[in-house]
C-alpha cells in the first residue's frame, strides 16, 4: 500500500553503511542512469557531483519496492532536485535526456575507453584527451610516454575488459595460495573484493594476507611473486612498499600492495570456430592460447590489522566511503584499513601536530578481538 511505501521511504537512513544494498533491487533502470551521471561528474572533475549522483543510486538500491511516482522519493535522503529530474524523466519516459546526450558525448565516451586501460586514472585519460586522443589506437602515438602498467594494460587489453567469473577466481585462488604456502605453509590467504560481497563476476582479484608471525610476512610477497613470475605466471606485476607512516586520513591505506596481471590457465580454451577462421585467419592466433590475463592484486597485512584490512579490501568502494563518514561523523572515530581510532581524545592536537599523529593513533588503536583470524 502507498502508507506502507511511504513509511518504508521514511525510515530509509542517510549512511549507505546503515542500509542493505542489494546486488539485485528494484529500480535498475534509476540508478544505472545515475551512475552514469555520476561517474560523468568524475571525468568532469567534479567530486562532489559524482558523489551526489552516487549517493542517490545508493539510496534507491535499498528501496523494497519499484518506483512509480517521483513524489515517492521526497523524503529519501540525497534524493535531491537534479536525481528527482532524471529519476522523474526515467519513470514518466523510460530515458533521460540528459543521461542520454552524456552517454553520446565524445568526451564521455573517450574518458571511459580510456580510464578503462589499466594503469590509467582520471586525470591521465584527462590529459590525454586534451592532447587529442580520443580512442585506444590514438595511444599508438603516445608509445614512449606510457608507463610500463599502462603499457601491460595496453597489451592485455582486451582479456582484462572480460569479467572474471568466480570459477576462475577459485583457480587464481589456488595458484596464489601455492605460490604463498611453498614460503609460508600456514599463510592465512583471504579473497576479498566484490567476491567476498558474493558477486559472480568482477574485474579482478583481490587477495588478503597474513600471518600471526610477522616475521613470517617479512619480504614473503616479493618472493611469492618471483616464484610465480618463473613459472611463467606473471604477465607485469608492481609491488608498493608498505608505508611505515601512513597518513590517518580516511582513504589512504599504507599496507604492502601487489598490483599485477596474471596468466590464468585455460580451462577449456575457446576455440573459434571454422567460420571465424575462414573470414579472419589471423583472428584465432589468440584464441588458441590457453592462457587467459586477470588482474590480481595482494595485499600483506599485520595480524594485528587483519580485521581492519579484511573490511577495508571488501568493499564496495561507495560502502567503505560511508562506513568512514559515518564513523568520524557520528562516531567521532577515524577508520581506515589499519585499525579504528578514536579522534575525540586528541582531536585538537590531531589537527594541528600532524607529526604526532602517528603516536596518537597508536595509543588510541581499537585493539582487533583476539580470536584468530
Ligand atoms: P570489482 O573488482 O570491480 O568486481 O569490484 P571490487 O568491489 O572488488 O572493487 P576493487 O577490486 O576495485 O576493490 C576492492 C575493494 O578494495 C574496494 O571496494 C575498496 C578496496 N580498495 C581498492 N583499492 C584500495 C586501496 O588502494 N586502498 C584501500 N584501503 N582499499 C582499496
Ligand atoms: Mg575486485
Amino acid at each position: 500500500s502507498s502508507v506502507s511505501r511511504d513509511k518504508a521511504t521514511q525510515e530509509i537512513p542517510a549512511y549507505g553503511c546503515q542500509r542493505r544494498t542489494p546486488l539485485h533491487h528494484h529500480n535498475k533502470e534509476i540508478t544505472d542512469a545515475l551512475e552514469i551521471l555520476a561517474l560523468s561528474a568524475s571525468f568532469q572533475g567534479s567530486e562532489a557531483r559524482f558523489l551526489g549522483f552516487t549517493r542517490a543510486s545508493s539510496v534507491l538500491k535499498s528501496l523494497p519496492f519499484r518506483l512509480q511516482s517521483v513524489e515517492e522519493v521526497k523524503d529519501l535522503p540525497w534524493c535531491g532536485g537534479h536525481s528527482q529530474t532524471v529519476i522523474q524523466e526515467i519513470l514518466e519516459d523510460g530515458v533521460c535526456r540528459e543521461v542520454e546526450t552524456v552517454k553520446n558525448s565524445e568526451h564521455f565516451q573517450s574518458m571511459k575507453a580510456l580510464t578503462s586501460i589499466f594503469g590509467v586514472g582520471i586525470r591521465t585519460a584527462d590529459k590525454w584527451y586534451r592532447d587529442g586522443v580520443r580512442s585506444l589506437s590514438d595511444l599508438n602515438n603516445l608509445g614512449g610516454k606510457l608507463t610500463a602498467e599502462q603499457k601491460a594494460g595496453l597489451l592485455h587489453y582486451t582479456d582484462l575488459q572480460q569479467s572474471v567469473t568466480r570459477e576462475e577466481a577459485g583457480t587464481v585462488e589456488q595458484l596464489i595460495k601455492g605460490a604463498l604456502q611453498s614460503f609460508v605453509p600456514d599463510v592465512r590467504v583471504t579473497m576479498t573484493g566484490g567476491f567476498r560481497r558474493g558477486k559472480q563476476e568482477g574485474h579482478d582479484v583481490d587477495f588478503l594476507i597474513t600471518h600471526p608471525d610477522e616475521e613470517a610476512l617479512n619480504g614473503l610477497l616479493r618472493k611469492a611473486v618471483a616464484w610465480l613470475d618463473g613459472k611463467g605466471s606473471v604477465l607485469y606485476y608492481h609491488v608498493r612498499a608498505r608505508s611505515q607512516n601512513f597518513s590517518g586520513s580516511n582513504t589512504m591505506d599504507g599496507h604492502e600492495t601487489c598490483y599485477s596481471i596474471i596468466a590464468l590457465p585455460n580451462v577449456c580454451p575457446e576455440k573459434p570456430s571454422p567460420d571465424a577462421e575462414k573470414i579472419e585467419p589471423d583472428l584465432d592466433k589468440n584464441s588458441l592460447r590457453n592462457w587467459k590475463a586477470v588482474r590480481v592484486d595482494l595485499v600483506v597485512c599485520p595480524y594485528s590489522e587483519y580485521f581492519y584490512a579484511l573490511l577495508g579490501w571488501t568493499g564496495s568502494k561507495h560502502f567503505e566511503r560511508e562506513l568512514r563518514r559515518f564513523s568520524l561523523h557520528v562516531k567521532k572515530m577515524s577508520l581506515n584499513s589499519h585499525g579504528l581510532f578514536d579522534i575525540q581524545k586528541n582531536a585538537t592536537t590531531l589537527l594541528h601536530r600532524r607529526r604526532r599523529y602517528l603516536h596518537i593513533l597508536d595509543s588510541h588503536m581499537c585493539r582487533p578481538p583476539r580470536e584468530t583470524p
